[in-house]
Order: structure tokens, then sequence, then C-alpha cells
């Protein structure tokens, strides 16, 4: 799946699928690498959309290899842009989950894009939050941060599917990998270590 993402535009149009992750029994967490974003037979005019602005890029610093790019923006897009990129996440174990998610901004005007705030947000809406780099951590690498929201990610009842939504906000904006965890203060050295969760395609 993340090979045939990176290929040509073409590719991804025709083996375009959706990607479940899968979070594993007993688990406290799931690590999903920000490539494996869900393209449904439905949404291929949203698929149009993310291959004009966020795009699959290789990155030898990214985990897998690839990054995602916001390929446009600039200035800043409100919540109500409609480049965004979905994840469907299966999850086992209820809670209120932390995000977290690695990412990279070489300046001021490329640090930073929205993060649905909470699972199964409408895309359409603008109950999104802003996630950046702050401007003392501005860096070529990338690095693990944290959801500035005060709202936690809910999971109300075992073996439940959610929906996570990233929508552009600036330019060149890269992000990595994404985790989700019932622990709230986990630091980089602890998110590089947590093994990335089964992801299904189909
Ligand atoms: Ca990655």
């Amino acid at each position: 799946m993340k090979i045939a993402f990176i290929i040509s535009t073409a590719t991804l149009l025709s083996t375009a699928g959706i990607s479940e992750i899968i979070q594993m029994e007993k688990a406290d967490f799931v690590a999903f690498e920000a490539e494996d974003f869900s393209v449904s037979e439905k949404d291929k005019n949203i698929a149009a959309t993310v291959i004009s602005e966020w795009q699959v890029v290789p990155n030898a610093l990214a985990g897998n290899g690839n990054a995602i790019k916001a390929v446009t923006g600039g200035a800043p897009i409100p919540e109500s842009s409609t480049a965004y990129v979905t994840y469907k996440i299966q999850f086992t174990t209820p809670g209120l989950y932390t995000l977290y998610f690695r990412a990279l901004g070489a300046t001021t005007a490329h640090r930073s894009a929205f993060h649905s705030d909470g699972f199964d947000v409408d895309p359409a809406s603008v109950d999104f939050k802003l996630f950046n780099i702050e401007t003392d951590k501005i860096s070529d690498s990338f690095q693990w941060l944290k959801q500035r929201s005060a709202n936690r990610f809910a999971v109300q009842k075992p073996n439940q599917t959610v929906e996570f939504t990233v929508k552009i906000r600036q330019r060149f904006y890269q992000i990595d990998k994404f985790v989700f965890s019932l622990k709230p203060n986990l630091t980089g050295e602890e998110l590089d270590r947590l093994e990335n969760s089964q992801v299904m395609t189909h």
C-alpha cells in the first residue's frame, strides 16, 4: 500500500483502497504512518485533492521512508479547507487518548496543520484544531509533538472503528507518524519505541 502510494498519481487513483489501522488486543496505544491514510471509492474527488494538496513524499528521516507533505497552502487556510486526509482506526481498548505526531516544519511559515478535535468529526465542519511546531523548535528534522487542544480523543466502547482527519494549513509541513495513547505524557524516546499497529487494506 505504501509503495503504491509513491509510485505515481495514476497508481494511487487505481489502487487506492480503505486502510484500517487495527489496535492490538489490550494495547494502550495505536501507532501508524501518516502515509497510511484511507481513500475510498466514493472519495475519488477527495483522492484528487489529496494528490494535488497532500502528497506522499520520500524522506530518509521518516518512518518507513515516507511522510505526507502539504504542497499547497502558504497563507493560513481556514478550518473549512477541503484538503484533508482521513484515517480509519479500530480500537480494542476504550478510554481517553492523547494524540502525538512526528512532524517537520523547517520555517515558521511551514509548521502547522489542523486535526479533527475528536474522532468522527465531519471533515466539512470547522471542529478542527491547530497542531504545530513551536517557533523555538523549528528544525530540519522530524520531532515528536503532542496535541495542544485540551480535548482528549474518546473511544467509548471496545472494537469501535473511528475516523481521524487532518487538514492542510501551511505549505511544506510534513507529517511522518501519529500515535494515540492512553498515556498523556510520553517522551519522544518512548514514542520512537512503539511498534506500528497492524494495517489492513481492502
Ligand atoms: Ca512515515
